[in-house]
């Protein structure tokens, strides 16, 4: 069957969108298999296989305007390169006061998106990675590195990670000393989604919220499409309650590590079906009030 090559009912034009669909088909960081590059495509073709209408929130899709761009076009861009046209292009979308909703590609590309937003932002990572070495590979860039470089730009204070359960030592003793917080998904598992998300309230209060979802922090018996899979992790079901507790407070939201090589098709479904519950819950809470 042939699908048109957009995230489905995402048929807005820009100018009428209150949301913008960007593909960042890039991999260069991954540190273990490669085929991120692939997965903005592959989550759109997955987005054709749900219906419009959710079960659910009672929201039909149809109703929200949603834009899809396209892809940032990369032609062997340097790292450094790529994270400017990704900040420069997420610049233009809140200009035009649009909500970002970026498809990855690896985790790298979310620092240059959030260079696009204020500092006073407060950034939900769910990652099974604590990605805070300073440099990995030669590459300050690098997708280990991505919290890292996210607290250069926002107080470390509006920085929390959800599901974390790999890391390095030194760069595990670093992210300790410097005060960052996390909840782990062994913590997750033996106390539930819902304390680790009031933990995380209390701290942010009312603040805006970038959500970043790397998908491997998902357990890989849900989600084994990624490039760096870690057993222990949390459900689906756990990332659908974390979107609807900060539905009143997201303001973008990023999928990045589907890596299509290694996926059967549930992983890119997983990311599609996010991706539309993102826009559905903030959607509602907006038009609620
Ligand atoms: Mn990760």
């Amino acid at each position: 069957m042939n699908f048109p090559d957009y995230f489905a009912d995402a048929d807005s034009n820009f100018n009428d969108s209150e949301y913008v669909i960007f593909g960042i088909p890039y991999d260069k960081t991954s540190s273990f298999r490669l085929g991120a590059n692939l997965a903005p495509d592959k989550i759109r073709f997955s987005s054709w296989n749900f219906e419009t209408y959710n079960l659910k929130n009672k929201v039909d899709f149809k109703d929200i305007k949603v834009h899809d761009f396209g892809n940032i076009l990369l032609k062997k861009n340097s790292s450094n390169e790529v994270i400017n046209k990704v900040k420069t292009y997420t610049l233009s979308l809140l200009k035009n006061k649009k909500f970002p909703i970026a498809l990855g590609g690896d985790h790298s590309i979310t620092a240059g998106i959030i260079q696009a937003f204020s500092d006073e932002i407060a950034v939900l990572s769910l990652d099974a990675h604590l990605d805070y070495r300073d440099i990995y590979e030669n590459e300050k860039y690098n997708h280990a590195c991505v919290i890292r470089r996210i607290s250069e730009k926002i107080n470390i204070d509006n920085i929390a990670i959800l599901g974390i359960r790999s890391a390095e030592k030194r760069e595990f003793l670093e992210a300790k000393k410097d005060k960052l917080f996390w909840v782990d998904s062994y913590d997750i598992h033996k106390n539930g989604i819902k304390q680790a998300l009031k933990k995380i309230k209390n701290k942010f209060k009312d603040k805006k919220i970038y959500l970043t979802l790397d998908i491997d922090v998902l357990d890989p018996s849900f989600a084994s499409g990624t490039s760096t899979p870690e057993p222990f992790g949390i459900s689906p079901f756990d990332i659908l309650e974390c979107i609807e507790f900060f539905s009143q407070d997201i303001i973008g939201f990023d999928v990045m590590e589907v890596c299509p090589p290694y996926d059967h098709g549930e992983t890119a479904i997983l990311a599609a079906r996010f991706v539309k519950t993102v826009i559905e819950e903030t959607w509602l809470k907006k038009y609620m009030d």
